[in-house]
């Protein structure tokens, strides 16, 4: 089987890189610069409409968006149990995961890019203080689930995954995040496992890069 990950530094794409990691699948990422706007050549408009990461190519069949791209995973390694093996806690972790792309993810693509929602003049911080507001809002019920835990469910599994970049993402933007402390520490105990690391190496090593080819 060939496993194709379409993947852009800092972005969501970095969850299924985790979980394909996690899982000890044989893989290939294939960066974008979305700065030179690669995610929007003719080629992968070809293969992607949408112009997003992630993107997983499977034997040549593609497949878009985080959730269903993390169910695959997770089905076509099963020894990995990056679901939960109950089925009601199985739909917890697919509500989680369809939450942080639809309930946290838009937020983080405001704050990103302001104009993108409201091109009235002026309107930037207004958009972001809103954005922000937004995220600290589910930050606090992230919080929440996490409290005395160490990840959502009683082993990592692919929510871990997704919320982590949620949480990154919003730290990048300069959120003061400390008050979530139970986000916090979920934050440090991802950023210890092996697969975080190999991603965090594989960004910058993406990352230096493309700013050699700028
Ligand atoms: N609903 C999609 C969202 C994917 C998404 O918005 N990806 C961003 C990066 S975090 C992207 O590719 N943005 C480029 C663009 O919007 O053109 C998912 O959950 O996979």
């Amino acid at each position: 089987m060939e496993i194709a990950l379409y993947y852009a530094p800092i972005t969501c794409a970095l969850a299924p890189y985790i979980t394909l990691t996690e899982a000890g699948a044989t893989f290939e990422a294939r960066p974008l610069n979305l700065r030179k706007d690669q995610h929007k050549s003719a080629k992968y408009l070809k293969i992607n409409p949408k112009h997003k990461v992630p993107l997983l190519v499977v034997d040549g069949k593609v497949l878009s968006e985080s959730t269903a791209i993390q169910i695959w995973i997770a089905r076509t390694f099963p020894q990995a149990r990056l679901l939960p093996a109950d089925p009601w806690e199985e739909l917890k972790a697919i509500s989680l995961m369809s939450w942080c792309s639809s309930g946290i993810h838009p937020f983080l693509a405001r704050t990103n890019s302001p104009p993108r929602v409201c091109d009235l003049p002026g309107a930037e911080e207004s958009v972001k203080r809103l954005a922000s507001e937004q995220l600290f809002e589910n930050y606090k019920i992230a919080d929440e689930l996490l409290a005395g835990r160490e990840y959502f469910f009683d082993h990592f599994t692919a929510p871990d995954a997704h919320f982590f970049w949620t949480f990154r993402r919003g730290a990048s933007f300069g959120l003061d995040l400390s008050g979530f402390k139970n986000c916090t520490a979920h934050f440090a105990r991802m950023n210890s496992r092996a697969s975080v690391q190999k991603l965090v190496a594989y960004e910058k090593s993406v990352q230096a890069e493309f700013a050699q080819a700028a």
